[in-house]
C-alpha cells in the first residue's frame, strides 16, 4: 500500500451523460490538490426495488420526457462540492459520511443518490490514482486477489425485453467448470455464438435486449429457454452443470400482482407463491440450475423463507430487490433465513462505503455476493475493481455482446493478467 495519508479534494464537476437506452445519467470527477483525479458515472435498473435510494431526476418534460439529471448534478457543483472541498479523498468512509448526513434523508431524496454515488466512485478512483495504484488495491481494506466467477445473461426477458416471449427476465450461463476467469470467458462466449446458431436456425431474430443477451419471439416459454441453453452448452462442445451451468433471474416482482405471480407470455397463466417453488423446484432435476435471484417478489419474505428452506442447500437462493444492498434487509433477510446470497448494486444504495458494508454483512454471515450491473449502463468499468477488492466472488454484468457490459469483464481480464500468479479463481457452488 502507499504511505500517502492525506490528500485533499480541491474540486468537484459533472457532466449529464448517456446510459446503454440513451436516457440521461452523470459522470463526476473529483481533482485532488496533488492534480491527481478520478471519475465516475452511475447505471440506472429498470427493475427496481420499491426501497431502492432515490434516482433524482429533473422531472422537466421539455427534456429528456423529464428524466435529465441537471438538478443532481447542481448538487454535486454545488453544496456537495462546498461540503468535500480540502477533505481527505483517501478518507473514503469520512467523505460519503458527510456526504450521507449532508442529504440527510432515510432514501437519498435531497441530494439524489446518483449525484451521491457519482461523487462517491470518483473519489474512490481519485484516490487511487493519488496512490498510483488500481482501484482494486485501494478501494476497501484488506482487498482480495479473488476474481470473480462470471454470469452471462445470454437470454433477456421481462423488463429488458419487452417483444421477446419469456416472462423470466434473465437466464444466465455460468462458466463454473473454467479453471481461471479468462477460460470463463471463453466457454460462455463459445456458448452464447453457439445459441446465436441455434436462435437462427429455429427462425427467430438474433436481436439483442438491454443487457445483451437474446430476445427470441419462437421459444415458447421459460423452460423451453433452459432446454435451449443446456443444448447450446453441449453444441459448443461443453458440458452442462460440469463446465457450464445456468443461473436464473425471474425479477419476480416485476410479475407480482398483488401476491399472485402472473406469466403472462407463458400462456397468462398465474401461481402462487408455493407455485413458483414447485415449478422451481421442478426445473431443479431438469437442469443444470447452480443459482436463482428473486425467484419471488421483494415483500414475499414469508415464501423466500419457504424456497430457502426447500432448495436452500442445493442452489445458491440470490435476493436483490428485497435487500437492495442495504444492511437493513440484509440483516433481516439472515435473522429470517429468506436466501443465501445478495445481488450487490452499489447505485441501490448510493454509497461505496454502504456498499462496502452491505458485501462484508453477506460474508460474515457465510453469504454468497454477486456484484452487479443495471440494466441501464455505461461503459464505467468500477464494479470490476470492486468485485476483485471485496473479494465477492461473483459478479453479473450481462451477457457477451454489447460493449457496456463487456467492459467490465475485459477490465476482469486486465486485472487477471495484472495479478499473474496471485489471481484467485474458485467455483462458488462447490
Ligand atoms: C437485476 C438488474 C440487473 P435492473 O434485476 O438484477 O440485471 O436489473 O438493473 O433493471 O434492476
Ligand atoms: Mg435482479
Amino acid at each position: 500500500m502507499s504511505s500517502l495519508l492525506n490528500s485533499p479534494i480541491a474540486a468537484l464537476d459533472a457532466i449529464e451523460i448517456l446510459d446503454s437506452r440513451g436516457t440521461p445519467t452523470l459522470k463526476a470527477t473529483v481533482t485532488l490538490e496533488s492534480g491527481a483525479s478520478g471519475s465516475a458515472a452511475v447505471p440506472s435498473g429498470a427493475s427496481t426495488g420499491k426501497h431502492e435510494a432515490i434516482e433524482l431526476r429533473d422531472e422537466d418534460p421539455k427534456r429528456y420526457f423529464g428524466l435529465g439529471v441537471r438538478k443532481a448534478i447542481g448538487h454535486v457543483k454545488g453544496e456537495i462540492a462546498d461540503a468535500l472541498e480540502g477533505r481527505n479523498a483517501l478518507d473514503q468512509q469520512g467523505i460519503d459520511e458527510i456526504l450521507i448526513r449532508l442529504d440527510g434523508s432515510k432514501d437519498k431524496s435531497n441530494l439524489g443518490a446518483n449525484a451521491m454515488l457519482a461523487v462517491s466512485m470518483a473519489v474512490a478512483r481519485a484516490s487511487a490514482a493519488a496512490c498510483e495504484l488500481p482501484l482494486h488495491r485501494t478501494v476497501c481494506d484488506a482487498a482480495s486477489f479473488l476474481l470473480p466467477m462470471p454470469m452471462f445473461n445470454v437470454l433477456n426477458g421481462g423488463r429488458h425485453a419487452l417483444s421477446s416471449s419469456l416472462d423470466f427476465q434473465e437466464f444466465m450461463i455460468v462458466p463454473l467448470g473454467a479453471p481461471s476467469f479468462s477460460e470463463a470467458v471463453r466457454y460462455a462466449a463459445e456458448t452464447f455464438a453457439t445459441l446465436r446458431k441455434l436462435l437462427l436456425a429455429m427462425g427467430n431474430s438474433t436481436a439483442v435486449g438491454d443487457e445483451g443477451g437474446f430476445t427470441p419471439k419462437l421459444v415458447g416459454g421459460n423452460e423451453a429457454a433452459c432446454q435451449l441453453i443446456v443444448q447450446a452448452i453441449e453444441r459448443a462442445g461443453y458440458r452442462p452443470g460440469v463446465d457450464l451451468a445456468i443461473a436464473l433471474d425471474p425479477a419476480a416482482t416485476s410479475f407480482d400482482r398483488n401476491g399472485a405471480y402472473w406469466l403472462v407470455r407463458a400462456g397468462n397463466r398465474h401461481y402462487t407463491s408455493e407455485d413458483m417453488i414447485d415449478l422451481y423446484a421442478g426445473w431443479l432435476h431438469k437442469y443444470p440450475i447452480v443459482s436463482i435471484e428473486d425467484g419471488l417478489a421483494e415483500d414475499d419474505w414469508q415464501g423466500f423463507a419457504a424456497m430457502t428452506r426447500r432448495l436452500g442447500d442445493r442452489i445458491q437462493i440470490v435476493g436483490d430487490d428485497n435487500f437492495v444492498t442495504n444492511t437493513h434487509f440484509i440483516q433481516r433477510g439472515i435473522d429470517e433465513h429468506t436466501a443465501n446470497a445478495a445481488l450487490i448494486k452499489l447505485n441501490q444504495i448510493g454509497t461505496v462505503t454502504e456498499t462496502i458494508a452491505a458485501v462484508r454483512l453477506c460474508q460474515q454471515a457465510g453469504w454468497g455476493t454477486v456484484i452487479s450491473h443495471r440494466s441501464g449502463e455505461t461503459e464505467d468499468t468500477f464494479i470490476a475493481d470492486f468485485a476483485v477488492a471485496v473479494g465477492a466472488g461473483q459478479i453479473k454484468s450481462g451477457s457477451l455482446s454489447r460493449s457496456e457490459r463487456l467492459a467490465k469483464y475485459n477490465r476482469l481480464l486486465e486485472i487477471e493478467r495484472e495479478l499473474g500468479p496471485k489471481a484467485e479463481f474458485v467455483n462458488p457452488y462447490l
